[in-house]
This record gives structure tokens, C-alpha cells and sequence, in this order.
């Protein structure tokens, strides 16, 4: 039977053919021990404490919620409040510390230090820093970046005050965050002060300590993730279109492969200048391959899809099946959802497995310390390594020739640009279609994808509904891989499978129904795109009362926790799959689910069943359509365009 009592592993044809070829093998994989290890409900559901040594506590027995209480007399609700404050405050430090380096790159570019990187997108710059009062004119480009990297680094220490950023978000969005006391001061007090909140005999008051957990969540979306964002854009370039491929046929037999794999972008950038050296692929060459293939897994991969179309082998749980195809030559990974049974199931294959960041090591890997300020030759290492390997290549593998096209590359910038061009861009298009009923809705379908449920399938199967429905997507991290990787990503799909509305409205401006945004950090750019259809008018004034819903439907990391709840803080309603880390506590479910949308216009909702998710979420939009007063959606019935009155309608109307 299944690995997740479904009959599939993974809802993906050629990750699930892999599957069943390393059964055969007998190569274990994430989906044979989520078979074998089953969660315990109780830590499941949020009744276990584990903060001190006279536990762990398990909080179970008790006929009413009050009296279920820990050794220290700790009640279900502070318990469960603590894990999911614990868990907020892991996935802001993984992001923000994401977002760390990228400032220090960027202070070090901007002194000098670190001369394989240039400021590639100015424009952004002096974007970025008008939003932090930075003058730019005639200033040179350096002086500039450094004062931006100072004032983000800034937004990791200040004692007082509340992050630059904050200062992005519509007026009433703000006021909301003021009044109940979540905006945040600094990114690393905000951890510092969740962990103290939680330890042993501090805040036992479930919605204090919950109130803090969104001041925290903000901290990760309005810094965190948003100063990641937009360093990567002014480094690297922001995102445009892009035509790249997705799945297993990306690896190619006689070229060198090389997976880039984790979150960073800044080795993967120069890894890709390196692998198209003439001198590396001569020493490819050398070793008896064609050329030099560079590929990626998880959201790495989305980094350089988004910027250079580098292929993506897909997301979380198709890390370990690349390895399986017994074609990838080496895997360089740096932070952040890698799993450590890689070095494990490389045995099995000739992969070299590099880690790279001094923030992990894994047993078994080699290790080549990346430093920014000999980056290129960092990545040159890493190449010629995995040429070295080349020779190695057994014909042990199960390779795949899966592979589907996908358009990626959806900044806040182009959605802007391609509504109107360079000098009219706005929001306005969008905004007006869901006016008038062609667009029902936004859905953020983003977060991992997860082997306890057919993995990738929840993703696919609520995208699938969502567009039929008129409601555009908008993907990051591993949903985009997850859509990527079946063949959602593309123009065509809104013709195919879209409802009449939407079709219409992505054939007018040539977008695919489902729009890849980028790596999870990326996820602020939906933040973005919200202040902006609000600040465009027509719909809601702030991002509270929009039409739009957050799904993460297969997660599994902390991040995704995190994410959550900065959406729910901003005013989205956020459905999670699976079953709720919190459900232990009833007093704790009503916090997020009622008394969060009552201060917020946000929520987070914990939901197994993908049928359900997608009618909360079409609820959610159609209550938020009857908010704002909008026609009432009905597939092919739309309100008339907006009539401009053109010099000629003027002159008609003279007459
Ligand atoms: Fe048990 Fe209280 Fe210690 Fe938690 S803090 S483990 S509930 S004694
Ligand atoms: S990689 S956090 S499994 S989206 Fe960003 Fe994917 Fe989730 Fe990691």
C-alpha cells in the first residue's frame, strides 16, 4: 500500500516512477520513513511541552481544557500558544538570517570587498533607497549601497523605533498593526524576545503570547524576507520572464551536472558565470563530457530560474530523486530544507555532495567553505570538481527524459510594467478585472511539498481548481516548483484549463494563469503587490478586506509557519494543510481563526482536505467581493470595461 494511505508517493509520474525503481533498489527515500515514522499525535496537536526538565510534559487526560496543566501548572493554551510562537520565531531567524548575508554581501560589494559582484540593477537601488529616505542623486552608485546596507542592518539592532519597512504597508494596515501593539522593532529582538517569552515561567497568556508571535512574523515578512527580496533584485538583477524547464529529463547524459541547491542565491549566482567559462568547459571537456549542465533543487533553483532560466529538478521532495537518476555529477548546497539522508543516498551513486555555507555541515559531505570575497573561485572549485566526478558516472541511476517548459520571472516590477508598459505600468488592469468579476480572486499558493501526502498533488490539485475558478495564482518555493514541474507554468494553460474571466484577462496581457514569483523569501513580493492594489484604489484601501487567500497546503518547514502568520498579520486568511500543530487547544484556534480577523482581517486555519481548502478559500474571496461591494462573481458574466472617454467620445458628447 501507499506511502500515505493514497496508492502514491509523490503525485508527480516521473518522481513517483523513480520511487518505485529505488523500492526495486531497495534505496530508502523521504517516503519510505514518513512511512515508517508515524508523528506523535500528542506533539502533533500542540499539547506537548518540552521547555524544561521537569517534562516533557504531555498535556492529555483532562476532561477540560483549563485542567490539562504541566508540572510548572502551564495550561493547554499557553503550551500550545509557546510551540507555535517557538516555530514562528525558527522560520523568521532561518529568512532573516537568509536576509543577513545578503545585507553583508551587499555592504561588502559597496566597500569594495567583494570584487566578483556588481550592483546589477541601479534602478532598484535607488528604489530601495528612496523607501528608506536615502538621497541618491549624483551620488555614486556604491555610496549609496552602502548606506542601504547600514540602514537594513540597522533593522536588526534597533533598540528603538519599528523597521524601515513597515513604512511600505497601506496607512490603515499600519494603524491595525500600531493599535494591537505587533509592529515590529527590530528582527532579532523580536526572535530574542520569542524565545525568552516561551522558556520556563514567562508569558503564560495565550493570546499575549500569540500577539507577539505576529509581531515576530512581521519582522520575518516586512524584513526578513522583503530585505532579501530586493537585495537579490539589486545584485542580481530583478526578475523578467523567463523560459526555463522543469523535472528530471533536465539532466543531461553527456554533459556534467551540477544541482545548486538550498535558499542563497549569492554562490549560485557565480556558479552560474563559472559554468559557462570557456576554460571550465574545456576541462569538462577534458574529462570526457560534452559540456557543463547547471541545474537546481528547491529554492536556490528558484533564485536563478527567475534570473537566468537555469532548470529546476523541483522542490523538496525531489531532492534525493535527483540523485537517483545517476546523473548529477555534484550537488552544492548552502541553508535551509536540505535534507541530511542526501549524503546517505549518494553512496548508492557517484554525487559529490558539497556543502558550502559555515552555518551547515552534514556528515558525510565534503565541505568547501564559500567567502564572498573569493566567490567566483569558490564556484570555479565547486566546477571542476564536479567535472572531476564526470568519469565517475556508473549506469546505476533510474534517469528520467521528463521535462516541462514554464515561463518563471514574476517581480512586482514586470506585473507592474507588463499592465501598461514602461511609463503607464500600474495595477490598474488587474484591479479592474476583478472588478468586474473576471478575476474572482488572488490565491498565494505557495510553501513545500510534503511525502506524507502525495507529494506535489495538493499543490496541482488546488491550482487546477483555483484558475477554473477565475482566480489567478500567484506561486513561490516549492508550490511554483510543484506547478512547474507539471506543466502549469505556462500561457497555454490559461487557454486550456482557466475559467472564461481569467483566460480572457492573461490572453489580453500574455501571462500564464499561474505566476511563478520566486524562492519563499520571495513571498514579500505578494506583500508588495497587495499594498499595490491597494494603494491603486477600487478595492480595498488597505490589504485587509482583498479578495485574496493564502494557501500552503503540503508544509512542513517552520518558514512556512512564520509566513503564515506575517499574511495573516497583514490582513490575508491563511489556509495550511494538514492537521493543526495547535489543534489541541480550542482557546487557541478561536485566537487564530476569529480574534485574528477581527483585529487583523487575517487568519490562519489549519485543513487536511483539499476540497475544503479550496472552499474556504473561495469563500474567504467571494464574502471579501460582497465586503468591498463588488458584483457578485459568476463565471462568464462580467460587469462592462470601464469606458475611457477619448478626445472623440468628448467631441460626441459636444454634439
Ligand atoms: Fe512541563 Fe511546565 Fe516544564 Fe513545560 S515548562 S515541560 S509544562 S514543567
Ligand atoms: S524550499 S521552506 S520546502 S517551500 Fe524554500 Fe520548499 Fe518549503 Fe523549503
Amino acid at each position: 500500500m501507499s506511502k500515505n494511505g493514497t496508492g502514491l508517493n509523490s503525485a508527480d509520474a516521473a518522481a513517483e516512477a523513480i520511487i518505485q525503481w529505488g523500492e526495486s533498489q531497495s534505496i530508502e527515500t523521504c517516503f519510505d520513513r514518513a512511512d515508517r515514522i508515524k508523528p506523535c499525535p500528542i506533539g502533533a496537536s500542540g499539547a506537548c511541552c518540552r521547555v524544561c526538565n521537569m517534562g516533557p510534559c504531555r498535556l492529555v487526560g483532562a476532561r477540560a481544557e483549563e485542567e490539562a496543566v504541566g508540572v510548572c501548572g502551564a495550561t493547554l493554551p499557553s503550551v500550545a500558544a509557546r510551540g507555535l510562537v517557538r516555530m514562528i520565531a525558527a522560520g523568521t531567524a532561518a529568512h532573516s538570517d537568509h536576509a543577513r548575508d545578503m545585507v553583508l554581501t551587499l555592504l561588502a560589494v559597496a566597500e569594495g570587498e567583494a570584487k566578483d559582484f556588481a550592483i546589477k540593477d541601479v534602478a532598484k537601488l535607488h528604489k530601495v533607497a528612496g523607501i528608506l529616505d536615502i538621497e541618491v542623486a549624483d551620488r555614486p552608485v556604491n555610496d549609496v549601497a552602502r548606506e542601504v546596507a547600514l540602514a537594513f542592518l540597522d533593522d536588526y539592532g534597533r533598540q528603538k523605533g519599528a523597521l524601515h519597512y513597515l513604512a511600505r504597508a497601506p496607512q490603515k494596515t499600519r494603524e491595525r498593526w500600531e493599535r494591537w501593539g505587533v509592529a515590529p522593532r527590530n528582527i532579532d529582538r523580536e526572535i530574542a524576545e520569542a524565545l525568552h517569552r516561551t522558556s520556563v515561567g514567562v508569558d503564560h497568556d495565550a493570546d499575549h503570547l500569540l500577539t507577539h508571535g505576529l509581531r515576530t512574523a512581521l519582522a520575518d515578512g516586512w524584513g526578513g524576507c522583503m530585505i532579501s527580496t530586493d537585495i537579490s533584485d539589486i545584485l542580481f538583477g530583478t526578475p523578467t520572464p523567463v523560459r526555463a524547464e522543469a523535472s528530471f529529463g533536465i539532466f543531461r547524459q553527456d554533459e556534467v551536472n551540477i544541482v545548486v541547491h538550498g535558499h542563497e542565491p549569492t554562490l549560485a549566482e557565480m556558479i552560474v558565470e563559472a559554468a559557462s567559462e570557456p576554460g571550465l568547459v574545456d576541462y569538462a571537456r577534458s574529462k570526457g563530457a560534452a559540456g557543463i549542465n547547471l541545474t537546481g533543487a528547491c529554492c536556490t533553483a528558484n533564485e536563478v530560474l527567475m534570473r537566468h532560466g537555469i532548470p529546476t529538478a523541483g522542490g523538496f521532495t525531489n531532492q534525493e530523486l535527483a540523485i537517483m537518476t545517476g546523473l548529477v555529477e555534484a550537488m552544492t548546497v548552502d541553508v535551509q530544507c536540505i535534507m541530511p539522508a542526501l549524503t546517505e543516498i549518494s553512496k548508492r551513486f557517484h554525487t559529490r555532495v558539497i556543502t558550502t555555507s559555515e552555518k551547515a555541515k552534514i556528515t558525510g559531505a565534503e565541505h568547501v567553505q564559500y567567502d564572498e570575497r573569493k566567490a567566483k573561485d569558490v564556484a570555479r572549485q565547486i566546477v571542476r570538481m564536479a567535472c572531476d566526478n564526470f568519469p565517475n558516472r556508473g549506469a546505476a541511476g533510474s534517469p528520467s527524459p521528463a521535462t516541462s517548459p514554464l515561463i518563471g520571472g514574476f517581480s512586482h516590477e514586470y506585473i507592474e510594467y507588463m499592465q501598461g508598459g514602461r511609463f503607464r505600468g500600474s495595477f490598474r488592469p488587474l484591479n479592474d478585472a476583478i472588478i468586474s468579476g473576471r478575476i474572482r480572486g488572488v490565491v498565494g499558493l505557495v510553501g513545500c511539498d510534503n511525502p506524507r501526502v502525495p507529494a506535489m498533488g495538493l499543490h496541482r490539485y488546488l491550482a487546477m481548481e483555483l484558475i477554473k475558478n477565475d482566480v489567478l495564482v500567484v506561486s513561490t518555493g516549492c508550490g511554483a516548483a510543484a506547478c512547474g514541474t507539471a506543466g502549469y507554468l505556462t500561457p497555454e494553460m490559461a487557454l486550456e484549463s482557466a475559467g472564461p474571466g481569467l483566460s480572457e484577462v492573461c490572453e489580453v496581457i500574455g501571462i500564464p494563469p499561474i505566476l511563478h514569483l520566486g524562492a519563499c523569501v520571495d513571498n514579500s513580493r505578494i506583500l508588495t503587490i497587495l499594498t499595490a492594489m491597494a494603494a491603486e484604489g477600487g478595492l480595498s484601501d488597505e490589504i485587509a478586506g482583498m479578495p485574496g487567500v493564502g494557501i500552503a497546503p503540503e508544509w512542513m518547514s517552520e518558514k512556512a509557519i512564520a509566513i503564515g502568520c506575517y499574511f495573516a498579520a497583514s490582513g490575508v486568511p491563511v489556509i495550511f494543510g494538514g492537521g493543526s500543530p495547535v489543534g489541541a487547544s480550542r482557546e487557541v484556534t478561536k485566537i487564530m481563526t476569529e480574534t485574528w480577523l477581527e483585529r487583523f482581517g487575517g487568519a490562519v486555519h489549519f485543513e487536511p482536505d483539499p476540497e475544503r481548502m479550496l472552499e474556504i478559500s473561495l469563500d474567504y474571496i467571494d464574502r471579501a467581493r460582497e465586503g468591498l461591494k463588488l458584483k457578485k462573481y459568476e463565471p462568464g458574466r462580467f460587469e462592462p470595461d470601464r469606458v475611457l472617454v477619448d478626445m472623440a467620445a468628448r467631441r460626441d458628447l459636444g454634439a
